[in-house]
């Protein structure tokens, strides 16, 4: 793509990182709002965030999707969606006890680290699980399972204070999200202390994550400065910008869109990289281009590391018609 400009203006390529942008989790969790919303009719009730992302979340505000931090906030009567990062297993119950109608967005592939968990629970073992302390995603999954059947651990360093019941019978699970270098690291810490220790043959960081931070190696070293469209409560897209700054872009940054953009600090810049967190829509990647073109004779040119053709179903809830029809 080239943009014809006026002569005088300066030239800017940018390196578009691919893959970006939404993953099949956060496509399944918006299209759960929407038909919860075409169907029930608003408001439809979304537990946190369906996404970290305002612009998602207030594009659904629009269409009539009320968001609230707990339950408790939700009037009887009234269906609620739980968002993709996944709830304590408190949540569902409290909903049931209170008859409410819900549709969990929890990701499949978060799903299937609680499922994990609870595995190696029954089967004895104790958990440890690396992730980032207070993310709803770590509250869920830790929410699988009783108190003390999950012991979390953020760094390299906790691992060598770690206290467990039992060395022998422990395993590990770790967030969706995290930076697979680090986590490599967090990992063969755990393994040299625990060498008993069971878990997934690598870690549960999704192919998105992985994705994306691949992509994004690859740019980095090319462009002199990076920007990682995001939200500053976004644990992946923060993880890009991580992961740019240590692969040769320090100048890397999470931009939640393209008016946040200081254009006077990339005023020298010949070629800039952009990116997206899993869930930040191609809109505002779009946005900050034109943005771009309204400063600069722009070439956009995309670096393609890998392609993706995940999808996910919805919940069956949401297939059957009737069946959801009635239940609300
Ligand atoms: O903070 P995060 O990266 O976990 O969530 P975000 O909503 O930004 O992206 C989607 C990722 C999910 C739902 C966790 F798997
Ligand atoms: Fe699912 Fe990965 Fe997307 Fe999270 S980032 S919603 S785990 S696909």
């Amino acid at each position: 793509m080239t943009t014809s400009t006026p002569s005088t203006t300066l030239p800017l390529t940018i390196l578009l990182a691919a893959p970006r942008g939404f993953c099949a989790g956060v496509d399944r969790a918006i299209q759960i709002v929407e038909t919860a919303l075409d169907r029930y009719g608003p408001p439809v009730y979304v537990r946190h965030e369906i996404v970290h992302n305002r612009f998602v979340v207030q594009s659904l505000e629009a269409k009539g999707a009320v968001f609230v931090d707990e339950l408790t906030e939700v009037p009887d009567g009234r269906p609620v969606v739980f968002s993709a990062h996944g709830v304590p297993k408190s949540v569902p119950k409290a909903a049931d006890a209170r008859g409410l109608f819900y549709l969990d967005a929890t990701c499949p592939l978060v799903s299937k680290v609680h499922r994990e968990a609870e595995r190696h629970y029954e089967e004895g073992r104790q958990i440890v699980l690396i992730g980032h302390a207070g993310h709803p995603e770590v509250i869920g999954t830790m929410g699988q399972l009783p108190e003390g059947a999950v012991v979390l651990v953020e760094t390299v360093a906790d691992v060598a204070g770690l206290q467990v019941r039992d060395p022998d019978n422990l395993a590990y699970a770790t967030q969706t999200t995290l930076s697979v270098d680090e986590t490599t690291e967090i990992l063969a810490a755990l393994q040299a202390r625990f060498p008993a220790i069971a878990g997934p043959k690598k870690e549960d960081i999704c192919y998105a994550t992985t994705n994306r931070q691949a992509a994004v190696k690859a740019i980095a070293p090319k462009v002199e400065a990076l920007l990682v469209l995001g939200a500053p409560n976004s644990s992946n897209s923060k993880r890009l910008v991580e992961v740019a700054k240590t692969h040769g872009c320090p100048a890397a940054q999470l931009v939640q869109r393209a008016a946040d953009i200081d254009w006077s600090a990339l005023a020298g810049v010949r070629m800039l990289g952009i990116t997206a967190g899993a869930s930040a829509p191609e809109i505002l990647v779009e946005e900050v281009i034109e943005a771009a073109r309204a400063r600069f004779d722009v070439t956009v040119e995309e670096l393609r590391t890998a392609t993706e053709n995940i999808v996910f179903k919805l919940p069956r809830a949401l297939l059957e018609d009737r069946v959801a029809a009635e239940e609300v």
